[in-house]
């Protein structure tokens, strides 16, 4: 609980207008909690209503999306943008097309990404928007009307100065390609309205491998500098088997950590020799196929039903890499039973707060997913510079300064951390660092009177 009573107060409010919103309050909350040393020290906030301001989207837009199926009949589904704050930059998020999406949802993650955003450095606010459209099942031309039809609307609504969407969940550069198309038609602009567009219409290399990338280059860092540890010779078990989940296995591979067990929402798979991962990145991303049918093209692994198993999997590194609140406190203290000694989220809040505090307590390195996956959203600032310089660089010099950036996130959480008494406390560090240079820029612009 809060011990400030402006604390108390900002949360009150935010329960009361956001009646049964579980994830958007989960996510305020943690966030709240972590700032009390920071609200305790600044009197400002209170005085100029900061976080009143900061818990509360700055514009939200829902939307009808009508389309038409291969059958020629009408579906409809409903499109979400949250603008939440634009103080350091134009807003910048992803598009999730998952049937759970909701007004929670995606207000949870707008409200972390203002964070994650402004722990990269670089001037972009946070926003997040999303359908509850389900693109797994459907033709592709299915997906093209559907995406035409929400840009259709979007489009109003953004642009390269303004609002910046990008992928996430169900959304890949099949949908950037079929939105960014449909925007360039309405608006007759080409323009850097979009991030993880295809290489040849403006995307930026390393983009697609950026998130998992950098959650490894940052857990590196952290283990570095942590535990005077390394991927080397370390079992590691990542959730998911998406865009995140892909490359974070590919990195931790490389680093010289050996990758057992991915998943997709129906079960897991096993493979004590290491996962293959052009096995996966053909079923994957070619075939956009089931986990379950690696185990008919490689020899002694397993399938199991049940994605939430894949913790039982012994390992020594943990990258939740699929989806929020994935890890309870039950799966959490069985990888402390087996001798887990960190976990990075790559996913956003794949941890429950319970499951938080098992690992906190254990004293097991955690790497919260606001700094630990903030490599995608980096590299998408890095695909808007070079947009917006008309030029394109190079994978090494994006992967360089990617890595660069995770490195600079992993100490500016563990410092602030240690400034406000919380020192190894890396959700406060992240989430302390991330509010600072937010705060300054609302103090700064001050309030529409
Ligand atoms: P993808 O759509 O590429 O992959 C998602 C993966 O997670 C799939 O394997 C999917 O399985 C699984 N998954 C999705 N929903 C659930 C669920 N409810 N239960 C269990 N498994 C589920 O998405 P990404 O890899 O892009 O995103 C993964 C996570 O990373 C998300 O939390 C996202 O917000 C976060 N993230 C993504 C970034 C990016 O750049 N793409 C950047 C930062 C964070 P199935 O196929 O069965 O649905
Ligand atoms: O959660 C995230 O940071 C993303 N889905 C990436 C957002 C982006 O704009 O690249």
């Amino acid at each position: 609980m809060f011990q400030s009573e402006y604390l108390k107060k900002v949360y009150a409010g935010v329960e009361a207008r956001n009646p049964g919103e579980k994830e958007f309050l989960q996510a305020v909350r943690e966030v709240l909690e972590s700032l009390e040393p920071v609200v305790l020290a600044n009197p400002k906030l209170e005085e100029q209503g900061v976080l009143e301001r900061i818990v509360e989207p700055e514009r939200q837009l829902f939307f009808r999306v009508s389309w038409v199926d291969d059958k020629g009949q009408v579906q409809v589904n409903r499109g979400y943008r949250v603008q939440f704050n634009s103080a350091i930059g134009p807003y910048k998020g992803g598009i999730r097309l998952h049937p759970s999406v909701n007004a929670s949802v995606i207000k949870f993650l707008g409200f972390e990404q203002i964070f994650k955003n402004s722990l990269t450095g670089l001037p972009i606010g946070g926003g997040k928007g999303g359908s509850d459209f389900d693109p797994k099942g459907k033709s592709d031309l299915e997906v093209m009307r559907f995406c035409q039809s929400f840009m259709t609307e979007l489009a109003k609504h953004i642009g390269a100065d303004t609002d910046v969407p990008a992928g996430d969940i169900g959304t890949g550069a099949r949908e950037i390609g079929y939105m960014f198309g449909q925007y360039k038609r309405l608006r007759n602009e080409f323009t850097g309205v979009l991030t993880g567009k295809g290489l040849t219409y403006g995307g930026s290399l390393a983009r697609k491998e950026a998130t998992g990338f950098g959650l490894c280059y940052f857990v590196d860092e952290m283990l570095a500098c942590m535990k005077k540890e390394s991927f080397k010779g370390k079992t590691v078990v990542v959730s998911g088997s998406g865009n995140v989940a892909i490359y974070a296995n590919q990195k931790a591979t490389e680093l010289g950590g050996k990758v057992v067990a991915m998943s997709d929402s129906n079960g897991y798979i096993y493979d004590p020799n290491g996962i293959n991962l052009d096995v996966v990145k053909q079923i994957k991303e070619v075939e956009r196929g089931r986990i379950k049918e690696y185990v008919n093209r490689v020899k002694g692994a397993e399938y199991h039903d049940g994605c939430s198993g894949i913790w039982t999997v012994k390992c020594d590194i943990a990258l939740p890499c699929a989806t929020q609140n994935e890890i309870n406190e039950e799966s959490a203290k069985i990888l402390v039973k087996n001798g887990v000694i960190a976990v990075g989220e790559g996913a956003n809040m794949p941890s429950t707060p319970e499951a938080i505090a098992v690992f906190q307590n254990a004293g097991v390195l955690f790497a919260p997913a606001k700094a630990a996956n903030a490599g995608g959203v980096a590299t998408s600032a890095l695909e808007m510079s070079q947009n917006s310089q008309r030029l394109s660089w190079t994978f090494q010099e994006v992967d360089a300064k990617l890595k660069t950036i995770m490195v600079n996130i992993f100490h500016n959480a563990y410092n602030a951390a240690e400034k406000y008494g919380m020192k190894g406390n890396l959700v406060a560090g992240a989430n302390i660092a991330g509010f600072e240079k937010v705060a300054d820029a609302m103090l700064a612009q001050g309030i529409a009177y």
